[in-house]
């Protein structure tokens, strides 16, 4: 496959988008050195159920298996972002990653960005989603100008997927087994396919499990390139304690960095993901997010926000 490295040639992308593109810490990897993000957590509900996350924290999906974090509103996102910009100049992204699904907790999160945007216009708007809800909410991610989505995909087959995931909360029912996999792989590929026919840089992330999706990973990659996505990002298990995966065997970064190199042929390979929490502020190699968390003053905790798994 090495010879096929050649074959790959990145997207054309508009050269406005591609400037702010080159301010993005997880798009460029030379701008994670530059440029910081800031995550909102406001988005405590998942209506998925993966087997590597543990509900009592981030979604895994993004975030370190083991780390929770504060939950806000959007105003106080607004106040929140007012501090952190103050003494982080260089903030350039401002993204929605848990701690459950933002497409799960839409209004809260497009309310957030909407008072974000309006003090401060150009700050680059980003999301991270299951997919589940792509169908409905796609156009209104469009609408609001986003333009950096990253998607979560594990796999293109329901068999596999029965394995990864419990259940899927869909249209008030819950799913399980392989037509649970079936609606959240559909939803996830039209969703990709919607936001890449519309200008949207389309980052997938997948979650590398030995002997359950590995050899599959270069088949997912293939398909979501076909889609129009712009890179992925292959992340290897952590088995979450308390997950029903915490006894699955960890994938070394070695077995990780092969993969990323046979699909690199493909698609360009994000290779510097931190798997930071929901509330990650600063450069992704060097978390502020201590700095900046405040208690809750109504003293609701993370956890009671969280849905039955
Ligand atoms: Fe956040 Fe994710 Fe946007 Fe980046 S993180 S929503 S794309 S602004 Fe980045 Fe963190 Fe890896 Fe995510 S290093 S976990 S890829
Ligand atoms: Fe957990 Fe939902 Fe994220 Fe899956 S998508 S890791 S169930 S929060």
């Amino acid at each position: 496959m090495g010879s096929e490295c050649s074959r790959y040639a990145a997207p054309l992308i508009p050269a406005e988008l591609a400037a702010i593109t080159a301010k993005h810490p997880c798009y460029s990897f030379s701008a994670h050195h530059q440029f910081a993000r800031m995550h909102l957590p406001v988005a405590p509900l998942c209506n998925i159920s993966c087997n590597y996350c543990n509900r009592k924290y981030d979604c895994v999906n993004e975030s370190r298996p083991g780390v929770t974090s504060e939950l806000l509103t959007p105003e106080a996102s607004l106040s929140k972002f007012s501090r952190v910009k103050a003494e982080i100049p260089h903030l350039s992204v401002v993204g929605i990653a848990g701690p459950g699904d933002a497409l799960a907790n839409w209004e809260a999160v497009r309310k957030s960005i909407l008072l974000i945007k309006a003090v401060s216009p150009d700050t680059i708007f980003c999301l991270s989603t299951n997919g589940l809800l792509l169908p409905h909410y796609g156009q209104d991610v469009i609408d609001l100008g986003i333009k950096h989505v990253t998607v979560t995909v594990n796999c293109l087959d329901s068999a596999i997927g029965a394995k990864i995931y419990r259940h899927v909360h869909y249209q008030d029912k819950y799913y399980v087994g392989e037509k649970a996999v079936d609606i959240l792989i559909h939803n996830q590929l039209s969703g990709i396919k919607l936001l890449a026919d519309n200008g949207i840089l389309v980052k997938v992330n997948m979650v590398m499990i030995k002997a359950v999706n590995e050899k599959h990973i270069p088949a997912v990659v293939k398909e979501v390139k076909r889609l129009g996505a712009l890179m992925t990002n292959i992340m290897p298990l952590i088995p979450a304690p308390g997950s029903a995966f915490q006894h699955f065997p960890q994938i070394s970064s070695k077995e990780v960095n092969a993969m990323r190199d046979l699909c690199q042929a493909d698609i360009s390979q994000m290779r510097h993901c931190q798997q930071c929490r929901a509330d990650a502020i600063g450069l992704l190699t060097d978390d502020q997010s201590h700095k900046f968390r405040s208690a809750r003053p109504d003293g609701i905790k993370n956890t009671d926000y969280r849905p039955g798994a």
